[in-house]
């Protein structure tokens, strides 16, 4: 080897030695979750939430995505978080209620005048103070931040206007009592099922209808299912979360924690862009495969519902008193 050649050879070497790290370091995968598919705004913000922690911590977390409820309905993967089998969850505040019951303040039926409100709830104060809850409570969860669930309205087989054409229809409701006696309510019988279950009921008529926002009716499938009447009720305006396993979080160091803060605070808000997005895009798509979206007088399931709010809305006079006075 000539001088020149030696000299390039150490130089190289040397290069390697600096970049290289003294002891490899293992990657920790956090496993994440969500009952919908690859593509949806929640799937996708949580991955590029994933992405960024990845990059920030030179590859020491590496997020994988589990979409579809591939492991399990979301009752089931509250109790995968809390143990810590799944890292990091996206759920609706639905299913969360009989976990963290501070909670179902957020989940009442019309407890927001629009989604702006619930927008304006969710990023402020009161919103923090529901993080905040759910991660001091015994549930095992590091509450994250928020996402949007737009609103949520009834899909039924025949035409539903008002309560009374209601009256004998099996809804599906997510698990919560709260939601069974908010269906009930509005005239209807409730009946509580995960969202994986909904489809074949429907086909098989143990379900005459079911309820949700347009990007979530059209990804299920469940308007191919017979559901094909969509009437704006928009009974539950309700925000939708992230959360961490506490086993996870413990496990993490105060930096790190820093940058999943800052991380879950950009998810929020990416989310809710590509979801107003998709809610139009999915609307537009129920409708270019026939469903019919019915106008009705919400006022009419607003009074229905009102025993469901004092029922539940009893312990939290003043919170409730306070989101009413959010601008
Ligand atoms: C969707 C929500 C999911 C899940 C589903 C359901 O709108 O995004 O988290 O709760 O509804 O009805 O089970």
């Amino acid at each position: 080897m000539t001088f020149r050649r030696k000299l390039i050879a150490a130089a190289t070497l040397a290069a390697v030695a600096f970049t290289a790290p003294l002891v490899a370091q293992a990657q920790i995968i956090l496993k994440a979750a969500d009952v919908h598919p690859e593509g949806y705004p929640n799937v996708v913000a949580i991955q590029s939430l994933g992405k960024k922690l990845e990059a920030a911590t030179n590859g020491k977390y590496k997020l994988t995505m589990f979409p579809g409820g591939v492991l399990g309905g979301e009752k089931e993967m509250i109790e995968q978080t809390q143990v810590g089998a799944i890292n990091i969850l996206r759920t609706s505040l639905g299913p969360l209620g009989p976990v963290v019951p501070d909670v179902n303040v957020f989940n009442m039926p019309f407890v927001f005048r629009s989604e702006a409100h619930m927008r304006a709830v969710i990023d402020g104060p009161i919103g923090q103070e529901i993080l905040d809850k759910i991660t001091a409570s015994p549930a095992k969860m590091v509450a994250l931040g928020w996402m949007d669930g737009g609103s949520r309205s009834l899909y039924t087989k025949k035409p539903v206007r008002t309560p009374a054409d209601l009256k004998g229809q099996k809804v599906r409701m997510m698990g919560n009592p709260l939601f069974v006696d908010t269906m009930n309510a509005m005239g209807g019988n409730g009946i509580a099922m995960g969202y994986g279950e909904v489809f074949s009921a429907l086909q098989t008529g143990v379900l005459d209808g079911a309820e949700n926002n347009p990007p979530s009716m059209f990804t299920s499938n469940h308007y191919n299912a017979g559901a094909k009447y969509y009437s704006q009720t928009n009974h539950l305006i309700i925000p939708e979360i992230f959360v961490m396993s506490k086993v996870t979080w413990d496990k993490m160091t105060p930096e790190e924690h820093t940058l999943v803060k800052k991380f879950s605070r950009e998810a929020q808000f990416e989310q809710r862009a590509l979801w107003d997005k998709s809610v139009a895009e999915y609307s537009a798509k129920l409708k270019a495969a026939g469903v019919e979206f019915i106008p009705v007088d919400q006022k009419v399931f607003y009074d229905a519902t009102a025993s469901v709010r004092a029922k539940y809305g009893a312990p939290y006079a003043d919170l409730i008193k306070r989101i009413e006075a959010t601008k």
